[in-house]
């Protein structure tokens, strides 16, 4: 899968000390490229000083080699291939082999070193979004530096200087590269470790893409039509669900480099905003929640205690973006009668199927005819069914007593007796309805619809 990392895991502290005594200062940092969109367990890191590792959901961190005192990482500007979810690809832009690309975990005060190679067919840049460092290695093309050409490797330092939660992107080209994925996080940890602690701390960027049903390519070209919302360039139910242990103090940062703002909503919790862009949340100025916007650009690092097991849905709260790209041209049916018109259309079209005359949760379990490579409108099954999502949506999934350490998936929640929302199978109530008043016109069905114009 990863060449690198698993290596790493594997066997830690002797590989990577086998890799310092190679640093040479004339040559590059080796390039580690990962292969697949899992979550990769974090590890503690082997070398450097010590921090608590974030998690990013179907992500990675990438690996650096000390020299000198001086943290390298090697970030490789290139074309991929992303599962969004499965059954569906996408040829996308990123780094060392996924979009998003991996994150870069450093400490506050760290001395950072980043070779970016451009393996693209146009020139890039990096752009070190709400770091503080010199005006040279901000990454933005004609102002501070020359663009990265094909083939280029440049070469970008400076100082982690404050604790928190960052990302980077190109400052190139920028509409083009951002809506073929390229965008990465970067998280600066704090000086001491135990400052700032939780139990879980994962990471997410909130991403989107306009490719046609059927095709693989997204198009650069749009504004605000994007009809594939994810999270980690993921799409539900391809999002990594998060897992929690019962009373652990988890902490989301979030990261938004889409096209619009995206109110996140958590069930069964409230959440404080620990930290902005800006850094961190002083307590006394933080409040409770249960919907967070992240505006365009903006990053935010939530944090609650997950102290009720339970699986609980955590998405976006635009309900077109927990969709996938079927949703926006069809129009809608509810209260029309359509069987007459089935029976006609099928006289000529025997597959024609009438679509949403009773909502459109229905459609999330038929099998319809979609193009190939292309995602259900809504998607995912649950215990109890279809759960009727798709694009920024994800399961928070706390349990009593899971390992400290562990991320991976665990089976759907067992709900203890009499805490389960249930069927009423006694006497059904009466039905009780206003008295009609004659008005002297009769009655008409009202299932007249308008006709749309607009197409998003
Ligand atoms: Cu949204």
């Amino acid at each position: 899968m990863v060449s690198r990392r698993n290596f790493f895991k594997g066997a830690g502290v002797a590989v990577t000390a086998g890799l310092v005594s190679r640093v040479n200062a004339a040559t590059l940092p080796e390039i580690v490229n990962m292969s697949g969109p899992a979550t990769q367990q974090p590890s503690l890191p082997a070398s450097g000083r010590p921090f608590n590792p974030v998690i990013t959901l179907n992500g990675w961190s990438l690996p650096w080699r000390m020299n000198v005192g001086v943290k390298e990482f090697h970030l490789v500007a290139e074309p991929v291939v992303r599962e969004i979810a499965p059954g569906m690809k996408a040829n996308l832009w990123g780094y060392n082999g996924q979009s998003p690309g991996p994150t870069i975990e450093v400490v506050e005060g760290d001395r950072v070193r980043l070779f970016v190679t451009n393996r693209l067919p146009e020139a890039t840049s990096v752009h070190w979004h709400g770091q503080r460092l010199p005006s040279g290695m901000d990454g933005v093309t004609g102002l501070t530096q020359r663009a990265i050409e094909p083939g280029k490797t440049y070469v970008y330092e400076f100082v982690a200087e404050h604790a928190g939660t960052f990302m980077y992107h190109p400052h190139a080209d920028e509409m083009v590269q951002m809506a073929m994925g390229m965008m990465g996080f970067w998280v600066t940890h704090p000086r001491n470790p135990a400052e700032h602690r939780v139990d879980r701390d994962y990471v997410m960027l909130l991403n989107a893409y306009d490719i046609d049903p059927g095709s693989y390519t997204p198009k650069v070209n749009t504004m605000l039509d994007f009809n594939l919302w994810t999270i980690n360039s993921r799409s539900f139910p391809g999002v990594a669900p998060m897992v929690a242990t019962t009373g652990d103090r988890v902490r989301v940062r979030i990261g938004n480099l889409t096209m619009t703002n995206h109110p996140i909503h958590l069930h069964g919790f409230s959440m404080e905003v620990t930290g902005t862009d800006g850094g961190w949340v002083p307590k006394s100025a933080r409040w409770p929640e249960v919907t967070v916007d992240i505006a365009v650009g903006q990053m935010r690092a939530v944090e609650f205690v997950a102290d009720k097991a339970g699986d609980w849905a955590f998405h976006c709260h635009k309900s077109h973006h927990t969709m996938g790209p079927m949703g926006h041209s069809v129009p809608t049916m509810i209260g029309v009668k359509q069987d007459d018109i089935t029976r006609k259309i099928n006289k000529l079209v025997p597959d024609y199927m009438a679509m949403g005359q009773n909502g459109m949760g229905s459609m999330a379990t038929m099998q319809m005819p979609i193009p190939d490579n292309t995602l259900p409108m809504m998607d995912g099954q649950g215990p109890f069914g279809g759960i009727e999502m798709g694009g920024m949506f994800t399961v928070l999934k706390v349990r009593d007593g899971l390992p400290r350490n562990d991320y991976r998936d665990v089976a759907w929640y067992k709900h203890p007796k009499g805490k389960l929302a249930y069927e009423w199978t006694g006497d059904k109530p009466p039905v009780s309805q206003a008295p009609k008043m004659d008005s002297g016109v009769p009655a008409t069905e009202v299932t007249v619809r308008k006709p749309q114009s607009h197409q998003h």
